[in-house]
């Protein structure tokens, strides 16, 4: 039986996709791309863990429609809550930008419509409420962490 991927993508504010050109992504655009589907499991520091499947748009098309720069070394994900990870680009090429998780959208279940997830990172690196994500070169004289925010300045989006 052919499978049917749910196209229909509710997400109520766009998503900045910033490589050399900028990109914003409101539900319409985000129909355009091809919906990926990928199982991920989210690893807390905390030692709770689960997998699920996860569908979005993959990165590597999100870093096509926006031009990133060739020498692209990390993408900033930064959330509303003002969380923002610096993802390694080889951690990132994995990575989705999901919007439903086990078949559910995102947003009928938590106060966020997407989620940067990717196999083999940290928990607390698969940004939820994704607000911007940037393609940047970061010179490997520089500390990838200095552009992080991994405290909370705002209301975070973590249940503990
Ligand atoms: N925007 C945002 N994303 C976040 C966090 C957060 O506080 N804000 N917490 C992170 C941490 S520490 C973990 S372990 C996971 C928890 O995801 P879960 O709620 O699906 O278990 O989300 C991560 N993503
Ligand atoms: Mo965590």
């Amino acid at each position: 039986m052919a499978e049917s991927v749910d196209r229909d993508i509710d997400v109520p504010v766009p998503i900045r996709v910033v490589g050399t050109e900028e990109v914003h992504l409101d539900a319409e655009m985000l129909g355009r791309f091809p919906v990926e589907r990928r199982s991920v499991e989210v690893v807390c520091a905390t030692g709770s863990r689960y997998t699920s499947t996860w569908e979005g748009i993959g990165i590597v098309d999100l870093l096509e429609a926006a031009s990133a720069p060739e020498n692209t070394t990390h993408l900033l994900v930064e959330s509303r809550d003002g969380y923002r990870i610096a993802i390694p680009l080889v951690d990132g090429f994995d990575g989705l930008l999901a919007v439903r998780k086990d078949g559910q959208p995102l947003g009928s279940s938590n106060p966020y419509h997407t989620r940067f997830v990717a196999p083999d990172i940290d928990g607390a690196r698969d940004v939820k409420g994704v607000r911007e994500i940037t393609f940047l070169a970061i010179d490997p004289t520089d500390d990838p962490e200095r552009y992080e925010q991994v405290e909370p300045d705002d209301d975070r989006f973590e249940a503990a």
